[in-house]
């Protein structure tokens, strides 16, 4: 299916050239047809040999309902413009013009209408020069009287070349279908149509309303009144939707893949049109069927920043207008840039701001875009209208190379900071160091640890070159003095009263034993490193199995000193607890240190 929309003057013929290509009367109010004229969207349609079905929205031409004609208009990628052979180009025909311009709609056939009351040729001279100057260019045209029935093939014949132009729709792309009407129908509940530009609606989807985020469900769908049980872009679509506050949907709103769209109330934009400085503060931005004031901040000369009234489910590329209602005027079409445009405070931010909107392209660049935040989730650039560059380095994150490599360095940097700063405890928290780059997420701190050559991840911490803990020299020559003692008597450990005249405390104890100095086999108790070795091998000579007291007196040492060492050397596997008083040697002791003890 193809979706066109009308364009043109009020009175100009366009609802009675539908009436003649379709054989349907797209003025569905009763005083719609007691006027005679257009008042709100019109839909019919009519099948084409060679172009398939062909909806038409009808638009009202009338200077007062220009905002009708934008709702029906902003999703529609085509147009037929109609100009009165007999009035020739009018103030809505301009207006309607500056409309498509600013949207950017680049399909159109121009019918020159009520040919039979006037020749053609003037109407059609300033129409097609008008045109040409649009973002439609070059369009064909054809003379047309649905009263007399002249061109009507030729018209038939224009629409199909034009839906030969159009491009393919994409079926697999997220759903964002803006409601251009919604009404309730008995025993059904709330109905709401639209085009469908782009994505598939299916009976059963879930469906996100874009202004509070609620899920509805699709519980019937037709598409020019047959029942469908999907409908793919393009196509005009009744969606029946079921949900609490179904009821509240209007025109304006959007339906939405759910998960796939973010809402935004501010959007830095591309402006085409009045340069950003002479806009008026407030206007209207008009996109898709929505229409929402918004407050204008210029930027650059084409450049601006958009506060809206009410969040907008918008992407990075989509085109939309700004309308000065009061004087019928278009001043600028534009193209969104951000949709989550970064804070501006610092003085001069704005012309900073203003320099680099302008290099961005128009297209969605996911690498530029990557290149400003730094780092994005990847499902959050899709949501934005981004298409993801590379791989993410963890979990969803993905990280624009340079920053990446930026912030290995600086982690590196943070870390061997934190280790000179905590001698005795120079291992780097995770968490401290997420916080300390300023990282959303613990999982980035893990990747850039794994990247950066030189550092090691365990228990939770992170180690640089200093990994082990550097004790001061006051606590060191007491360490030396406690090494000393032992080298003489190893399996005497210091007495309390001992390490608190030298100054070591618990902490310092700790550092000594992660740094290697000592070996801690339990509160306040050490030894020299490799002493349990050491005792296994004593312990092994001894006759199988053997008392705490035979191994005190084997090890030449205290009590004090046997009980944490054995439970020292259970735990390691080195001796086997039997009962309450007898222990033994284990058979093969593989947990220990063989050359020790052999
Ligand atoms: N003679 C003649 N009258 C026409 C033709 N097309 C439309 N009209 C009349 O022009 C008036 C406006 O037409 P309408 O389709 O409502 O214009 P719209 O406002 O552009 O939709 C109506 O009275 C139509 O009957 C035509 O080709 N020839
Ligand atoms: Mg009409």
């Amino acid at each position: 299916m193809h979706v066109v929309a009308t364009a043109g003057h009020v009175d100009h013929g366009k609802s009675a050239l539908l009436r003649a290509l379709t054989g349907m009367e797209p003025d569905r109010w009763a005083e719609e047809r007691r006027r005679g004229m257009t008042l709100d969207l019109g839909f019919v349609w009519t099948r084409l040999p060679g172009a398939g079905d062909i909806a038409f929205v009808d638009v009202p031409g009338h200077e007062r309902l220009v905002g009708n004609m934008l709702a029906g208009v902003g999703p529609v990628p085509a147009v037929l413009f109609v100009v009165a052979a007999d009035q020739g180009w009018q103030p809505q025909s301009e207006e309607h013009l500056a409309v498509l311009d600013a949207l950017g709609v680049r399909h159109g056939v121009l019918a020159v209408s009520r040919c039979d009351l006037a020749d053609p040729d003037a109407a059609r001279k300033e129409a097609r020069t008008r045109i040409a100057e649009s973002s439609l260019g070059d369009v064909e045209c054809v003379a047309v009287s649905p009263v007399t029935g002249a061109g009507l093939d030729g018209l038939r014949a224009a629409l199909v070349r034009l839906t030969d132009t159009l491009p393919p729709p994409d079926p697999a792309a997220d759903v964002r279908l803006w409601v251009d009407r919604a009404f309730t129908v008995r025993g059904r509940g709330t109905v709401v149509t639209g085009t469908l530009a782009a994505g598939t609606v299916r009976v059963g989807d879930h469906v996100q309303l874009a202004r509070d985020g609620r899920l509805l469900r699709v519980r019937g769908l037709e598409s020019l009144k047959e029942a469908r049980q999907e409908a793919g872009a393009v196509a005009r679509v009744a969606v029946n939707v079921t949900g609490p506050g179904a009821g509240s949907l209007r025109r304006g709103d959007a339906l939405l893949t759910p998960d796939r769209w973010l809402t935004t109330d501010l959007v830095d934009v591309r402006l085409r049109g009045d340069a950003a400085g002479d806009l008026p503060r407030e206007l209207m931005l008009h996109a898709g069927s929505a229409a929402v004031p918004v407050t204008v901040r210029p930027l650059g000369d084409d450049s601006a920043r958009l506060r809206l009234a009410s969040a907008l489910p918008l992407r990075v590329a989509d085109t939309a207008l700004l309308r000065d209602p009061g004087r019928h005027r278009v001043p600028a079409g534009l193209t969104v840039l951000d949709v989550r445009p970064p804070r501006l405070t610092r003085r001069g931010a704005a012309a900073a701001r203003a320099r680099e909107l302008g290099s961005l392209p128009e297209v969605a660049d996911g690498a530029a875009e990557l290149r400003r935040r730094g780092l994005a989730r990847r499902a959050e650039l899709l949501a934005m209208g981004v298409r993801p560059p590379g791989d993410p380095v963890a979990g969803d994150w993905l990280a624009d190379p340079d920053h990446w490599a930026a912030l290995r360095d600086r982690l590196r940097e943070t870390v061997e900071e934190h280790a000179v700063r905590n001698p005795l405890d120079p291992g780097m928290p995770l968490e401290a160091a997420r916080q300390a780059l300023g990282l959303p997420d613990r999982s980035l701190v893990e990747a850039l640890a794994g990247a950066a050559p030189g550092l090691r991840q365990g228990d939770g911490r992170l180690y640089g070159s200093r990994a082990r803990p550097t004790l001061p020299p006051a606590a060191q020559a007491a360490v030396d003095e406690v090494r000393a003692d032992l080298a003489r008597t190893p399996f005497r450990a210091p007495e309390a009263e001992r390490l608190e005249r030298l100054g070591l405390t618990p902490k310092l104890l700790a550092a000594a034993d992660a740094a290697g100095a000592l070996l801690r086999i339990g509160e306040g108790i050490v030894l020299l490193p490799g002493a349990d070795a050491g005792a296994a091998a004593v312990l092994a000579r001894l006759g199988q199995p053997f008392t705490a007291s035979e191994a005190r007196r084997a090890l030449d040492t205290t009590r004090r000193v046997v009980i944490p060492l054995l439970e020292h050397l259970d735990r390691q596997g080195r001796t086997v607890r039997l009962d309450g008083a007898l222990r033994r040697c284990a058979e093969s002791p593989d947990t220990g240190d063989g050359r020790d003890a052999r």
